[in-house]
Parts: C-alpha cells; structure tokens; sequence
C-alpha cells in the first residue's frame, strides 16, 4: 500500500500544483520528518556498503535494482501520492538513484533534463540527506526551461547565469521536485561537506517515452 502524505501537503497541493505547471519545479520543506530522513539515511548507507556503491563524487542511479527498501520506496514511498497530484496522472516507476557530490569534488553535473530524447511529461523528487547550498555544489533550477525545448542531449550548452537559476539550498528531510522537462545542474563541491540526496524518477502513465540513451558529463544514464 502507497503510504500518505500529511494532512497539510493535501491542503497545499492546489498551490503546489499551480507552481509546479509554472515554473517547473517546487520545493517541499520538512518533506520527511526527523524518523522518514533516519531510516532514509540509514537505508542510503547499507545500499552503499552492502552492494559496494563506489565514492565516485557523483552517486549512482538504479540503486531500487541493488536494494529492496529502494525498490519498494519507488512503487510506494509517500511521495507517489504528491507526484501523481502534481502531474494529474498515474506514474510508472522509472529509477531510485543516490547523488553524491563528495567534498571537494570537481566537476557536478552538466545542465540536462530528465526526459532527454522523448520528453515525455514526468516528474523527480530530490530529497537532501545533507544542508545543501551554493558552497557544497547545490542543484540548481532553470525555472520555466520545462515550457521551451531544447537539445536533445544531457549536455545541453546552457547559461548557468545566477539570474537564470534558482539555487536548491535546503535542509535534510527537504524535497525539490521537478518536472522532467526542466534544466537542471549542479557545480563542484568547494566545501569539505558532503552533499547527498536521494531521488526517485517517474514518467506520466498516459505519456510514452521513446526512450534513447545518451550520456551526460560525469552522470550515469537515466
Ligand atoms: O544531484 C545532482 O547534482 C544532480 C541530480 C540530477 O541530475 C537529477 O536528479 O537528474
């Protein structure tokens, strides 16, 4: 059984909406509460020790295909229940991934979006397992890049100018979701913090994805 939300994101879920068709993505604060982000982090850390997760500076995807806890989280976590709100259809399951920018890591993660070579309507929660902000590689925004299209590629040559991106500085337990349509990137990891998250990708059940293969800078293929 799909678990719930609070009381409160059901209240909020028409504002929510209304951002997300906006701009392309929302961010949900205290998303999990102090328990959900304990047994988060705890549940990350044995999927890394138990399948030998290398420390890339960058994460891995599929980690629902090495861990049963992520397998189940992906079909029936609390968030399923927001992310069908939010895209006003049921979704398929498409991967868990771990994203790991260690402390001084070099090179993030070049500006892509999610549904690269279909994109099909479809949605990603983020959820920090760390404080993350500018200083320890953020993810960063482009807000509204859902509404226009783009390259079909996951190394799009985009301006990361600050007054086109919104910063993703948020606390453990929070969530950003966006749409699978928007440009997203993170920089280098300048501090000596570590700035994990986890996040679980979802296309819409009525959108079909032709789904090609590409590869982008230092990321794994969706
Ligand atoms: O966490 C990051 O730095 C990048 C995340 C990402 O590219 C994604 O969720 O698709």
């Amino acid at each position: 059984m799909t678990q719930r939300i609070t009381i409160q994101l059901i209240m909020d879920i028409g504002k929510l909406r209304l951002k997300f068709a906006r701009d392309g993505f929302v961010i949900v604060p205290k998303f999990l509460n102090k328990k959900e982000l304990m047994v988060l982090e705890q549940e990350s850390n044995e999927a890394i020790k138990k399948n030998q997760i290398p420390v890339t500076g960058w994460g891995a995807k599929g980690v629902d295909k090495i861990h049963p806890w992520f397998h189940k989280q992906l079909r029936t976590g609390k968030h399923v229940e927001l992310l069908k709100a939010l895209l006003e259809d049921d979704i398929e399951p498409v991967h868990a991934g771990f994203f790991d920018r260690t402390p001084g890591e070099k090179s993030g993660i070049s500006p892509h979006f999610d549904a690269v070579g279909h994109r099909s309507a479809g949605a990603t929660i983020w959820i920090a397992l760390d404080k993350t902000d500018t200083r320890n590689g953020c993810l960063y925004y482009a807000p509204r890049s859902h509404l226009r299209n783009y390259e079909n590629t996951l190394n799009l040559s985009f301006d990361t100018n600050p007054e086109n991106a919104f910063p993703v500085e948020i606390n453990p337990g929070d969530a950003a979701i966006h749409d699978a349509r928007t440009v997203h990137w993170s920089f280098a990891n300048k501090s000596q913090r570590s700035r994990r998250a986890i996040i679980y990708l979802y296309w819409a059940a009525s959108s079909k994805p032709n789904h090609k293969k590409v590869r982008a800078q230092n990321a794994v293929p969706h």
